[in-house]
């Protein structure tokens, strides 16, 4: 049974913060499923609803010769999406996680795999953290719900976590989502002495699963005969700001909101810009 009210326990609290994921029951239903995957199809058809305020990206990015793609910020595009990541479910479920009173959106990203061939041998997601992405963010507790919009079994590369990873120290670094070599990946860390235990995530599409930005995750190859669609809305907390921070290679962090947001008083990009990066849910109004 579809439960759209679902409230989690402590125990599934205390889970995240152990695990630095977390998996729900069935929450989402078909017909939520359908329009989302319906206005995927309008985007991979050339439609949108509105533009971006900056183009700040092709249609299609990531590794379209491993058959691996992503279209960002569909939100901001396509109505239905944003409809979609404006239900309280999620957000509300987030900020219980996170235990931030509000959420903003930060970014979406639908994650597109081609089943595997000759051509697309390889459409693993590399190892990598969110927060390595996010560098230019002050906040540490930013999380994701990923979302797929077909039931994902273990042949078809569901989301892949390290158990426990969020705590430990060096990660902070691995923007290794466009490396597929997951072995050596793991080996790096298995040579710190670090206990990587890789835990698959298989999901009926309804379920939904989350995971803290310090989390390592990725992908393995889809396997199966059909296209594997995930579609991940990443949260930030109300506290959350910009800040100036080494990227990597000594590069200042830049995150794409950063082309996306109004700026504030000191010209720094502003992740509270109401429109690219609504505020999705309030403890204090329950709702917004
Ligand atoms: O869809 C995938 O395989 C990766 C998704 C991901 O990296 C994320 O949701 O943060
Ligand atoms: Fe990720």
């Amino acid at each position: 049974m579809i439960d759209s009210d679902f409230e989690p326990n402590p125990e599934d609290v205390a889970f995240f913060g152990a695990h630095g994921w977390w998996l729900s029951g069935l929450i989402l239903t078909d017909a939520e499923l359908d329009d989302l995957r319906y206005a995927f199809e309008r985007y991979a058809a050339g439609e949108r609803d509105r533009q971006l305020p900056r183009s700040v990206l092709p249609q299609w990015s990531g590794a379209l010769e491993r058959g691996v793609r992503q279209a960002d910020y569909l939100s901001l595009q396509l109505d239905d999406v944003m409809e979609f990541v404006r239900l309280p479910l999620l957000p509300r479920l987030a900020s219980a996680l996170s235990g931030a009173e509000e959420i903003r959106l930060f970014h979406d990203q639908l994650v597109w795999k081609d089943p595997v061939s000759l051509t697309h041998a390889n459409s693993s997601v590399g190892w990598h953290t969110d927060r390595a992405y996010w560098r230019s963010c002050t906040s540490v507790r930013m999380l994701t719900a990923w979302i797929p919009l077909q039931d994902t079994d273990e042949h078809m590369g569901p989301l892949a976590v390290w158990d426990g990873s969020h705590l430990w120290p060096d990660i902070d670094d691995l923007h290794t989502f466009d490396e597929p070599d997951l072995a050596s990946l793991e080996a790096r860390f298995r040579a710190l002495g670090r206990d990587v235990d890789v835990r698959l995530i298989p999901m009926k599409r309804g379920h939904v699963s989350f995971h803290h930005c310090r989390l390592v995750h990725g992908s393995y190859p889809n396997r199966s005969d059909r296209p594997r669609l995930g579609f991940a809305i990443h949260y930030q907390d109300g506290a959350n700001q910009h800040i100036r921070s080494k990227g990597g290679a000594d590069a200042e962090a830049v995150h794409l909101n950063d082309m996306l947001c109004r700026t504030n008083a000191d010209g720094a990009p502003d992740y509270s810009d109401p429109e690219v990066c609504p505020v999705l849910w309030r403890t204090t109004d329950r709702q917004c």
